[in-house]
């Protein structure tokens, strides 16, 4: 069949907007109608050449919301007209991360995943009989998406798909930082470093959560505002602070903080992050992702010293298992959505939404096929 999709030929160049060729699913794939998807800070990155997995040409986008239109052989748990999320990081119930119960990063299709392509080893995407890859599993920027069944958490049908593609990574992995992998507890402190469409997830979570004091640190100073709305209760713009950025978060914490969060993807930001932290038990969880080639560093005394440095990816939620839960915590009012969806564009307008998130004008963009 042919899709409409929007394709990064090369790293740097802007998306182009083209007919491709779609192989149907396979044994134990689905394929999908992609309604709609945001554009994460992650797109960005790959498109900017700054992902060591980085493949080209390929189709970006990992943030969808859509309906099953056909299924391969020996799929069972999904069916057409099912409303479904895409996870990059899927949920295979079987592999020997999943069955740890200690991770929420199933291995059973990484590899071939990091590679741009299905588990068989090749691509469902062809234009003018090239091959074009898959990214990160999902390639939502296509109108319609093959991914394996593993890869797909079945929703609720009166979600809409405009705000429901978030909860497929920003919604998600805030808010699952926040109750997965921290665990923050009543009353702590928690401090969040980049108000984006992940940041800001991080604060209603916390918010939702009942901690106490919830910073927010952003050299934008138009982030207060929106860090404000959902539950911050201080703002750092770190280019105003006189002195040292950590010393005037220990001070404002009392001490250091218990929890914090790098929403930026800056290794300089982890390293403050870490060290905003509170002797003896503070807890500083990486959910940026770094350029490639970036370290981090700190003086060992650090941890030592009783700091957690800990990552997290998609929010450390099992897909199949939590997303439609996450789902669930939206349309029951539980957590906020529209308000940071502040763009929603066409394909053809996707470019727009890669300038706004540069110029820091936009929470979210998202597009609707
Ligand atoms: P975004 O562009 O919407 O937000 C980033 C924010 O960080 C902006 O408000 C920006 O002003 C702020 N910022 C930049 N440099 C800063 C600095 N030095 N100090 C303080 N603030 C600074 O991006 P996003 O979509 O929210 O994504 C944030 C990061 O999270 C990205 O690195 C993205 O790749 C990553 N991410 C990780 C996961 C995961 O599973 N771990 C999932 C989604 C996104
Ligand atoms: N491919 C990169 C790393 C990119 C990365 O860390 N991705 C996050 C999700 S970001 C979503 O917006 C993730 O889930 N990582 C775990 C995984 O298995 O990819 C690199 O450095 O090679
Ligand atoms: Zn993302």
């Amino acid at each position: 069949m042919k899709t409409r999709a929007a394709v990064a030929f090369e790293a740097k160049k802007p998306l182009e907007i083209v007919e491709l060729d779609l192989e149907g699913p396979k044994a134990g794939e689905v394929l999908v109608e992609i309604m709609a998807t945001g554009i994460c800070h992650t797109d960005a990155y790959t498109l900017d050449g700054f992902d060591s997995e980085g493949i080209f040409p390929s189709i970006l986008g990992h943030e969808g919301a859509g309906i099953v239109r056909e299924v391969g052989a020996g799929v069972t748990s999904v069916k057409p007209g099912d409303h479904v999320i895409p996870l990059y990081t899927p949920e295979c119930r079987q592999c020997k991360s999943c069955l740890s119960r200690k991770t929420n990063l199933c291995t059973a299709i990484r590899a071939t995943q990091g590679k741009g392509l299905m588990p068989d080893g090749t691509t469902r995407f062809s234009y003018k009989g090239t091959p074009v890859y898959h990214y990160m599993g999902c390639s939502t920027f296509s109108n319609f998406t093959v991914l394996p069944e593993i890869a797909l958490a079945k929703i609720r049908e009166d979600a809409p798909f405009q705000s429901s593609c978030y909860i497929g990574c920003g919604v998600t992995t805030g808010v699952g930082a926040v109750t997965n992998t921290a665990k923050v507890e009543p009353g702590s402190n928690v401090v969040i470093f980049g108000l984006g469409g992940i940041g800001l997830n991080v604060i209603q979570a916390a918010r939702m959560v009942g901690a106490d004091k919830i910073i927010g640190v952003d050299i934008n100073d138009r982030k207060e505002e929106w860090g404000r709305r959902f539950g911050m209760t201080h703002f750092v713009n770190p280019k105003k602070v006189e002195g040292d950025i950590v010393q005037h978060l220990v001070a404002l914490t009392d001490g250091g903080a218990d929890y914090t969060f790098d929403c930026t993807g800056n290794t300089m930001v982890m390293r403050q992050a870490l060290e905003a932290c509170h002797r003896g038990w503070g807890v500083s969880v990486v959910i940026g992702v770094a350029e490639a080639g970036k370290e981090i560093s700190t003086r060992p005394f650090q941890l030592v010293t009783g700091r957690v440095w800990k990552g997290s990816a998609f929010g450390g939620a099992r897909g199949r298992t939590d997303v439609p839960k996450i789902v669930d915590w939206y349309m029951q009012g539980k957590i906020e959505i529209d308000p940071m969806i502040t763009h929603v564009l066409s394909l053809e307008e996707i470019n727009k939404g890669f300038d706004l998130m540069h110029a820091g004008e936009s929470i979210r963009s998202v597009v609707v096929f």
